[in-house]
């Protein structure tokens, strides 16, 4: 299933998306009016996907607008792991003055995990990502991410777009909050697809282009196949000691980095394709002071 938010004529609506079509699920049901609500009316994923599932026939059908498409749940906290890709390898080697770090991570059991957000300072599909003022190397980072209940168990998947700043990153890595943390950070959606349609998640095409003044400014292309930890293990240590609500998500990481002389400026489209996802789509903005 492919469960969405979006905006219409009504307001904030939730929806399913199948091909073309868009099912308004709010239509069925007043009490549908964000996914948290559907959730806490069933008390479980499970129950959360049958409710939807009896209420489709009373859905009214809508041709699906790829615009309309809202950031589909906000999660309370978005986790991020780094270091997954031996390309993120090389890359955080070569920017940073602090040797060795991401050698040791990229091979050590245990993974780089950081916490990106707490709901505060992402945006959904169509919404300005940022880049800091104060930092002169930005990039987007294009990210498979997993949806999970408050069990850790994987409910469905997600893009997103671990944005940061390379400058500041590899300056100190005790600077790693900053360079990775403030307003506009973080992008995900525009849709969740549900963990049944994606039973293996390291088969997935990854795409990222940036266009700047209507050109390709870079693009590339990664398969998930590449990733070197297992999803489960990432969630896994995740777990470890930790709380979670339903609908926290975790970045699994980029493999798609441009090449050092690339900066994101404002202005900037980067749009990030999923196979069996879709593409999430963000214009660049400057974070003033
Ligand atoms: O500490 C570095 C973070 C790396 C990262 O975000 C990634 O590999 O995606
Ligand atoms: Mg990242």
């Amino acid at each position: 299933m492919k469960l969405c938010s979006f905006t219409s004529d009504r307001g904030n609506r939730i929806g399913v998306i199948e091909g073309d079509a868009l099912y308004d699920l709010t239509s069925a049901s007043p009490k549908f009016s964000d996914w948290l609500s559907v959730y806490a009316a069933g008390g479980s994923m499970q129950r959360l996907l049958s409710l939807v599932g009896d209420s489709m026939g009373k859905a009214r059908k809508l041709k699906l607008d790829y615009e309309s498409l809202a950031i589909p749940v906000r999660p309370a906290e978005i986790w991020a792991a780094g270091v997954t890709y031996l390309r993120s390898r090389e890359a955080r080697e070569n920017e940073t003055k602090t040797k060795g770090l991401y050698d040791y991570v990229y091979t050590a059991e245990r993974p780089e995990l950081f916490l990106k957000d707490s709901g505060l300072r992402c945006v959904g599909p169509g919404e300005p990502i940022g880049v800091r003022w104060d930092s002169k190397w930005s990039v987007p980072e294009p990210e498979l991410t997993v949806v999970l209940d408050s069990s850790f168990r994987i409910f469905g998947y997600t893009v997103g777009n671990d944005v940061s700043s390379r400058d500041i990153e590899g300056e100190n890595p005790l600077y790693l909050p900053q360079a990775k943390v403030y307003r506009g950070s973080a992008a995900i959606g525009p849709l969740i697809t549900t963990a049944d349609e994606i039973p293996d998640p390291r088969t997935l095409e990854i795409n990222m282009r940036i266009i700047r003044r209507k050109k390709t400014e870079f693009k590339g292309r990664v398969n998930t196949s590449q990733m070197k930890r297992r999803v489960e293990d990432l969630v896994s240590y995740l777990k470890r000691s930790n709380v979670i609500t339903t609908f926290t998500v975790l970045m699994t990481g980029t493999s798609i980095v441009p090449p050092d002389d690339f900066t994101l400026e404002g202005g900037d489209v980067v749009e990030v394709e999923i196979e069996k996802i879709g593409t999430l789509r963000n214009r660049v903005a400057v974070q003033r002071p």
